[in-house]
Parts: structure tokens; sequence; C-alpha cells
């Protein structure tokens, strides 16, 4: 899909975490000249709709998550529909239900989706097992099947994402819940330990492999907070020892031109935290090394 229309969604929702400031991610990225860099490397970029997380709306912080996942499926899918290919800036973690939920549902009759999770967290509480209550911890469960209806059956029906089409990368800050969860699904998770002892390109190498086995269409959610605080401080929460951004741009340049390759999301920027701007301009150089139509755009090895 390398040649398609890349169609920007701000996801303006602050609301998932705990700190709200990811919420002006999106458009801080927007100020930044996300857009531009883009173009830069070749591709056509529009910015579409941004959507907003409306709590005043709503009757709970979930209640607000699940209204805002609503409506941003909405908006990807009709991106997809129009054969645009989305970038959804984020925006805390939360955001990733709108998204993935769209992109399921415009793959779903060809077959599944696959979808590379890299992220200092787990992201799999549901309600239940969740101590903060943040809805931003939640969304890789919610994607497989549990938590509130209101997450899990976007479009009318639940499962979105089956648990081997799955692959967790970076993770190194999580509850036993969460890995409880992932364990009894099967989900295959490279914690940090695992990254820094084969590195990521060895690692990301096995996730793309395995999330596009058996699926007709893939992505990646990117946390800002799975790259290492001394790359990308400006996130809603970090942890020390990370994934390099070095490393991260040569592993990841290009992964986009890949025929199957269908959406990316980036999430929790948090510009209240990016003294100078430094994770503004590691988030754009990151998407720009994933989205070039060619891996050599900008002088990175392929
Ligand atoms: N596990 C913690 C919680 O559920 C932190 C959750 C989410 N933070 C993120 N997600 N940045 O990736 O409260
Ligand atoms: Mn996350
Ligand atoms: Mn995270
Ligand atoms: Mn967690």
């Amino acid at each position: 899909m390398s040649n398609a229309v890349l169609h920007l969604v701000g996801a303006a929702v602050g609301e998932g975490a705990s700190d709200g400031g990811c919420k002006w991610g999106a458009a801080a990225l927007r100020e930044h000249g996300i857009a531009q860099a883009l173009a830069a490397t070749g591709r056509t970029v529009t910015w579409g709709d941004t959507v907003t997380a409306q709590p005043m709306l709503a009757t709970s912080r979930l209640n607000a998550i699940e209204g805002f996942s609503e409506r941003l499926a909405g908006t990807v899918a009709q991106v997809l529909r129009q054969n645009q290919q989305p970038l959804v800036l984020g925006g805390d973690h939360s955001c990733a239900v709108g998204t993935w939920s769209a992109v399921a549902e415009h793959l779903r009759p060809q077959g599944a989706l696959g979808l590379v999770w890299i992220d200092a967290h787990l992201d799999a509480h549901t309600p239940d097992t969740s101590d903060s209550q943040a809805p931003h911890g939640m969304p890789v469960a919610a994607l497989l099947g549990h938590g509130s209806v209101g997450m899990t059956d976007l479009f009318g029906w639940r499962h979105k994402l089956r648990p081997e089409h799955l692959v967790i990368i970076g993770a190194r800050s999580y509850e036993p819940a969460e890995t409880a969860l992932l364990d009894s699904l099967g989900v295959r998770v490279m914690f940090m330990p695992e990254v820094l002892e084969r590195g990521f390109a060895a690692c990301f190498d096995e996730a793309r492999t395995r999330v596009q086995a058996g699926t007709v269409g893939w992505g990646i959610s990117f946390d800002l907070d799975g790259l290492d605080p001394r790359d990308a401080p400006g996130t809603g929460t970090p942890v020390e020892q990370g994934i390099r951004l070095a490393d991260a741009l040569q592993v990841l340049a290009g992964c986009s031109q890949d025929p199957q390759f269908v959406a990316l999301e980036l999430t929790e920027y948090n510009p209240l935290r990016d003294f100078g701007g430094q994770t503004a301009q590691a988030a754009t150089d990151l998407v720009c090394s994933m989205l070039a139509p060619q891996a050599n755009a900008l002088g990175l090895a392929a």
C-alpha cells in the first residue's frame, strides 16, 4: 500500500490516562510539521478530521473512551474505504481500540488482522483487573475480546484480533493480571530483556513473520514509551531501559512497503513533557522511516 494516499487522523484523547497531556499530542505533532516531513519522503499526505474525546457527553471515563472509540473507528473505516492508508496520531493508547477495530472490520470479508504492538506496557487489563482503571491500560485486552462491551464489540462483533496474530515488543512494566490473560491466550510477548539480548532487528523480524502468517493485512501500533526515555522523554508514562531510537529507525525503515501493511498508529506523545521538542522530532523521524516509499528515502539502511 506504499503508493496510497497517506491520511493522517488526529486522536485527541487523554482521558484514557491518569495524566491527560496526550490529548494535545496530535495537535502538537501537526504544529511540529509531521505532515510536511512525510510529504518530503515522497508520500502524498492529507490531514483528515481530528477525533476528540468528549467526557462531558459521557457518564464515566470508560464510557467517554467507548464513545470516542466508536467515533474514531468510524473515521478510520472511512479512510480505508477510500483506499487510503491511515496514520492515527495519538492521543493516549486507548485510541487503539477504535483504530484496529476499524482495520479489522475493513479486512473482515477477506480475512484476519495482524498487529505488532510496540510498548513498554502490555495494555492487557480489563475493568475487572485494573487498579488504575485507566482505559489506556486496556486496549490489547479489548481487541482480544476481553473487557467492556463498549470497547470489545465495535461494529457489532468481538475478537477483532486473534491471539496468534498479535506480537508485543518491548514490555517492561506490567501487572500479573495482564501476563495471566496473555499467557492463557498464548500471545507472544517479547519482554525487554529478550529485545536487549537478541536485538530489536531479530525481534521485529520474528514479529512480522508471525503477524503475517494467516492474516490478510497487518499494522503497527507504536506506543512511544516503548522507546528509551533518553530518546523519547515526552510520553505519558516513561519507563527506563527501552528500545533505542536509532535501532527503531533502522529496523522499521520502509516496513510499510509490504503490500499487506495496512495502517500505522503512533500513540502516547505528551507535548506537555516534551521540552525542546526532542520527542516530537523522534516521533516524526519514526513515522517517516516506517512510511517512506523507499527504505532509503531518508538515507537509512533497509
Ligand atoms: N499498567 C498500568 C495501568 O494499567 C499502566 C498502563 C498504561 N500505560 C500506558 N500504556 N502508557 O501503554 O494503569
Ligand atoms: Mn500502550
Ligand atoms: Mn505504554
Ligand atoms: Mn499495565
